[in-house]
């Protein structure tokens, strides 16, 4: 059976059969993948759950489950319109299960298409501010989530002590000898490993607590509807409880950044500060009532440290081979890694003015 056909047969655990179905690649994720379901009337997103990284898929599944009925009770309690646009709708298979694992024991999951919906990788401070209270809401949304806690779905997946541990394994093995070329950088995280430790420290001492999280704040995790109004944030893998410095960082690190993730070009890369100042004001709008000083002091250290965070994680994969991100080209982990350490660089430039900023915005709430 041809690729094609076999995504269709997939499509038909969850949906009726059906001839018009249409079935193609969609988004730039770097870990699932991802396609857009034709079905004549209905539109879908399915997707195959990378198990080798998500490796409990039905509690996964569970975890996006309640997080959504959570979200979609509220928001009909509110008697908001259009709720299907407001949060994600998983389809279950005709046997009522949230997830379809085929006989090569891939995993697979469909959820409703959110229609005339757009994502930026670029925005404007406007939008920005927009999605500030999108997060806001979104963390105070789930803060009564009943029941036990989330699950873990990756194991210490924010933790900045458990990267740097596995970043030095990795440097030790030297498993595709490339550490050579790369010394320099080496230094450069380690010279700045202790400061970025400190959440973690924060957390042992009971002075910063876990929340629920969304743990993937990129600025293309939201949609906006024609007028670019949010409609919802997607991606939910990795909702699961964290330090809410985590999700205000990631944020900035990907909406804040003048160039790309990934971007050859250095000089493009640095903070916008109109971003940094448009979605902390937003997300202060929905959140400073239920953060603690000390989360709130720690923002800016947030947009830091999930910057470099995420250069460690980039760069532990190049140096092991490439074995986790998706790359393009085989250099891609590596200017990856160039691309987060530049930014990285702007805002311990700027990080004076950032905490300024928080400040600001709060004397004037
Ligand atoms: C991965 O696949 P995507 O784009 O949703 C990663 C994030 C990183 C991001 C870097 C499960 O997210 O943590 O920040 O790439 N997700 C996982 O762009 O590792
Ligand atoms: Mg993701």
């Amino acid at each position: 059976m041809d690729e094609k056909n076999q995504l269709k047969e997939i499509v038909f655990q969850f949906i009726e059969s059906n001839d018009n179905v249409e079935i193609k690649p969609l988004g730039k994720g770097h870990i699932n993948d991802s396609y857009k379901v034709d079905a004549g009337e209905n539109e879908y997103v399915l997707q195959r759950v990378n198990h080798h990284i998500f490796k409990n898929v039905p509690e996964l599944q569970n975890n996006i489950h309640r997080v959504t009925s959570h979200i979609r009770a509220k928001l009909t309690e509110q008697g908001v319109a259009d709720v299907d646009r407001r949060v994600l709708t998983l389809v279950p298979t005709h046997e009522g299960i949230l997830y379809y694992k085929d006989a090569a024991g891939d995993y697979w999951r469909l959820m409703d298409f959110i229609t005339e919906s757009k994502s930026y990788d670029e925005i404007t401070p406007e939008l920005a501010y927009r999605a500030g209270k999108a997060f806001g809401d979104f963390q105070s949304t789930l803060a009564d989530l009943p029941g036990e806690p989330l699950h873990e779905t990756i194991p210490d997946f924010h933790n900045m002590e458990t990267r740097l541990a596995t970043f030095r394994e990795a440097v030790k093995a030297d498993k595709a000898g490339r550490l050579n070329e790369v010394a320099d950088l080496v230094k450069e995280i380690e010279d700045r490993a202790e400061e970025m430790c400190k959440a973690e420290r924060l957390h042992r001492e009971g002075k910063l607590p876990k929340r629920i999280n969304h743990c993937d704040t990129k600025v293309n995790n939201v949609l906006f509807d024609e007028e670019d109004q949010v409609l919802c944030v997607v991606d939910l893998d990795t909702v699961m409880p964290g330090y809410v410095l985590s999700d205000f960082g990631d944020f900035i690190r990907t909406g804040a950044n003048t160039g790309a993730e990934d971007d050859k070009n250095l000089d493009n890369v640095s903070v916008d500060l109109d971003i940094f100042k448009a979605y902390a004001k937003g997300y202060l709008e929905n959140a400073a009532s239920f953060l603690t000083d000390i989360e709130i002091e720690n923002l800016a250290f947030g947009a830091k440290l999930l910057t470099y965070m995420q250069t460690v994680r980039f760069f532990t994969d190049y140096i092991d081979g490439d074995a986790y991100y998706k790359i393009a080209y085989p250099e891609h982990n590596l200017v990856r890694t160039k691309a987060q350490f530049k930014l990285l660089q702007s805002l311990e430039d700027n990080f004076d003015e950032m905490q300024r900023i928080v400040g600001n915005i709060l004397s004037k709430n």
